[in-house]
């Protein structure tokens, strides 16, 4: 299995809600590494930009839209077959869903719905690639 790096981004919902610190502590205490990290609030231009594969789908203006109502704060996690295992430590899209199949999945703990849902995770080798580069510069990787 290969090492693997992928971004995470605390959504505004629970950065509001003061679960930032449980969060990162969760990906540490699963073994992940943590490689990058930042806080900082999106524009409207940048959080386009970040989602923009979703640029089609009925519900982006309102993602945008959320993502830019707060700070945020995202990290480079590092580990074996990383994008793979934080997407099954955050679990399904919708926290709704989450908490009936995922219960201590990051979403079913700390998001509401399939909007605000507490926490990005990249889903595969190609996107973990655009959004590190998208978020954090060489310099501010170690
Ligand atoms: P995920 O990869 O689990 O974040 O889910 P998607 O790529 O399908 O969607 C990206 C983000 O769009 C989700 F995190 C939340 C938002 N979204 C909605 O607001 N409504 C939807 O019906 C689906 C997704």
């Amino acid at each position: 299995m290969a090492v693997e790096r992928t971004l995470v981004i605390v959504k505004p919902d629970a950065f509001e809600k003061g679960a930032t610190g449980k969060i990162i502590d969760r990906f540490l205490e699963e073994g992940l590494k943590l490689k990058a990290l930042k806080m900082f609030k999106f524009t409207k231009e940048q959080a386009e930009g970040f989602y923009y594969v979703h640029k089609e789908r009925p519900f982006f203006g309102e993602l945008v839209e959320f993502m830019t109502s707060g700070p945020v704060v995202a990290m480079v996690l590092e580990g074996e077959n990383a994008i793979k295992r934080v997407r099954e430590i955050i679990g399904p899209t919708d926290s709704e869903e989450a908490r009936k199949v995922a219960p201590n999945s990051l979403r079913a703990l700390f998001g509401t719905d399939k909007g605000k849902n507490a926490v990005h995770a990249s889903d595969s080798p190609e996107s973990a690639q655009y959004e590190i580069c998208y978020i954090f510069s060489k310099l501010e990787q170690f």
